[in-house]
């Protein structure tokens, strides 16, 4: 691996918030295009925290160390993300949050920086968000698309209930359901009645262009 990749690799493994920023502008100035600093330097160190917990070496404070140090990487990398999508027209409004009972937003907001650079406008209602809280933003904000995350497989539930409660509230026809976060798949998307799955920012933001193209139809 690149030396670049493998310190800010590092460096978000061991939680380093302050530096992690300088060397991924270092990354950037140095030509390695921001997809690959993402994906090989923050998201795998995300996914060795990940092993890591599971395997009892490190604990929910380190974890939480990591993400801030992933986070403040991902807002200097975000310009360039979004460049990297240039959309040039509004492909439409999309409402996006994490399930009621998950705090995990890392993928969640990568999602909304990428959706923002395919040209949707992106209203984020963050984490924890009841039932209620997306059939409000829904009524209140009309969008295109919805987009609901979860992280954990006793929140993924959720998804099913909160796409019950936009039935159950009037509002889904017309209205395209996008689901995603790790423990999410086809399968599960297609049982709960979502129209689109994706299994990464980049497809979520591709799936979401074609879900506008289809409801503009
Ligand atoms: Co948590 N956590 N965590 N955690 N955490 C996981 C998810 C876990 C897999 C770790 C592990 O055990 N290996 C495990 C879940 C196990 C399970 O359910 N089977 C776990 C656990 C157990 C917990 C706690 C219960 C721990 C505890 O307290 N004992 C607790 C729960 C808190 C809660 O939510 N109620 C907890 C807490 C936390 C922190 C707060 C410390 C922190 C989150 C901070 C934050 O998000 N601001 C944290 C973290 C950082 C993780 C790991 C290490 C990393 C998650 C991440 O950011 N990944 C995670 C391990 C792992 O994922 N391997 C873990 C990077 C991110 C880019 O990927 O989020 O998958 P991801 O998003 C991707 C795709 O999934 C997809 O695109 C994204 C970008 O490519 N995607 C979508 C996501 N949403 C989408 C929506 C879409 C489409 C695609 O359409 C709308």
């Amino acid at each position: 691996m690149d030396e670049r990749l493998n310190a800010i690799f590092e460096l978000v493994l061991a939680g380093q918030l302050k530096v992690v920023s300088g060397k991924v502008q270092e990354a950037l100035a140095a030509g390695v295009p921001a997809e690959q600093i993402l994906r090989e330097g923050m998201v795998a160190a995300m996914a060795e925290v990940g092993c890591l917990f599971e395997e009892g070496d490190i604990f929910v404070p380190e974890m939480l160390m990591s993400a801030r140090a992933m986070q403040a990487g991902m807002a200097v990398l975000k310009p360039a993300l979004m460049q990297a999508g240039a959309a040039t027209s509004s492909a439409g409004k999309v409402v996006i949050g994490t399930v009621r009972g998950d705090m995990h937003d890392i993928g969640k907001n990568l999602v909304a920086i990428m959706l923002e650079g395919a040209g949707f406008e992106v209203v984020d209602l963050g984490v924890d968000v009841p039932v209620q809280g997306f059939v409000e933003a829904v009524r209140t904000h009309q969008p295109t698309i919805v987009g609901i995350s979860a992280l954990l497989t006793t929140t993924t539930p959720q998804i099913a209930t909160t796409i019950q409660g936009l039935a159950d509230a009037g509002l889904r026809d017309g209205l395209k359901i996008m689901v995603g976060g790790a423990p999410v798949t086809q399968e599960f998307a297609d049982a709960v009645g979502a129209d689109g799955y994706a299994p990464d920012a980049g497809a979520a933001a591709r799936h979401a262009l074609q879900l506008a193209g289809a409801s503009a139809l």
